[in-house]
């Protein structure tokens, strides 16, 4: 089976969650016009790669879903990853000025305006999780899993937790096994998720999710080490955000610690064991494998 290619599983990543998320938008800049809606609609529409959506979508018909309705899905994971964007550019974070290609929420609006919105899209993100499990006609125990798998994604177990252990740890230099355990849980625990919860919205069995997660756990880690090679080797304008972030902030990085080309073979090694989870498992996805490539040699 030939696979679309890269740009082809985004941009219709981007087709299906985008049109929901400007709905969502629309509403909210409406309903609270004379207060944070406009702010909101900023961030939660703004243009992102919708790779996590990609992932979502890829991981559901790897088992045989075949509804439109699974864009919901896509574009709850992405709202979660949204609002930790707004959060992790305020100047208490990553102190950015630049995100998609765009002035961050903070300094569009205000700093107590983009901490508010970056709190209430976590409510935001639960509703469009409901309503599409109601519209893929789902159990309600299938709701119920795919908010546990969401929510303790982007948690204290998962997200925010490595973002407050990579926090605590500006001032040293962390050592692999450190490093690994910040971002499977900042930045991999939030892509391991896109593929369960599309194995969720799939009624996958629990061979098939095992193997989701697994595949999702190696290519959200890929992502970031994929990650710290651009922030070395891209430019402001390729990223849409501020490259040499992780120099100035004089961040532990898999690049500091294994070099340009040590990262990207890394990053290739963890998108191999992803594939490898797959093919145990008897899942034929030329999708997601095209995605699990696209994550380590992407140029933004
Ligand atoms: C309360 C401690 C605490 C944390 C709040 C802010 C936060 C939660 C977590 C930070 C998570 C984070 C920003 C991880 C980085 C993940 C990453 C590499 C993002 C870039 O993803 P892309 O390239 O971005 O897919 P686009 O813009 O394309 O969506």
């Amino acid at each position: 089976m030939q696979s679309p290619s890269a740009d082809t599983l985004l941009s219709e990543a981007r087709t299906a969650t985008d049109a929901l998320l400007s709905e969502w938008s629309a509403t909210l800049a409406e309903r609270f016009a004379g207060g944070d809606g406009p702010a909101i609609a900023y961030a939660l529409a703004s243009p992102g790669k919708r790779v996590r959506a990609a992932l979502v979508l890829a991981s559901y018909r790897a088992v045989g879903g075949d509804s439109p309705a699974i864009a919901g899905i896509a574009a709850a994971v992405e709202t979660v990853h949204t609002y930790s964007l707004v959060h992790d550019d305020l100047p208490c974070m990553d102190d950015d000025d630049l995100r998609r290609g765009r002035a961050t929420t903070h300094r569009a609006f205000d700093v107590p305006t983009a901490t508010r919105v970056g709190y209430m899209l976590v409510p935001v993100a639960a509703m469009v999780l409901s309503r599409a499990a109601r519209d893929l006609r789902l159990k309600s125990t299938s709701l119920g899993r795919m908010a546990e798998t969401l929510f303790q994604a982007g948690g204290i177990e998962g997200m925010v937790g490595g973002q407050w252990m990579d926090l605590e740890a500006e001032q040293r230099v962390l050592d692999l096994s450190e490093l690994t355990a910040v971002h499977r849980g900042k930045t991999g625990a939030l892509i391991q998720s896109a593929c369960v919860l599309g194995g969720l919205a799939g009624e996958a069995t629990a061979t098939q999710l095992a193997a989701l997660s697994g595949f999702g756990e190696e290519i959200g880690l890929a992502f970031q080490v994929a990650d710290d090679v651009l922030d070395v080797t891209g430019t402001s304008d390729e990223l849409g955000k501020t490259a040499g972030r992780d120099e100035a902030l004089q961040k532990s990085t898999f690049v500091r610690l294994m070099g340009v080309e040590g990262a990207r073979r890394e990053a290739a090694r963890l998108a191999h064991r992803a594939i490898q989870h797959l093919d145990n498992a008897g899942i034929a996805s030329p999708s997601l494998a095209t995605l699990a490539d696209y994550i380590v040699s992407r140029r933004s």
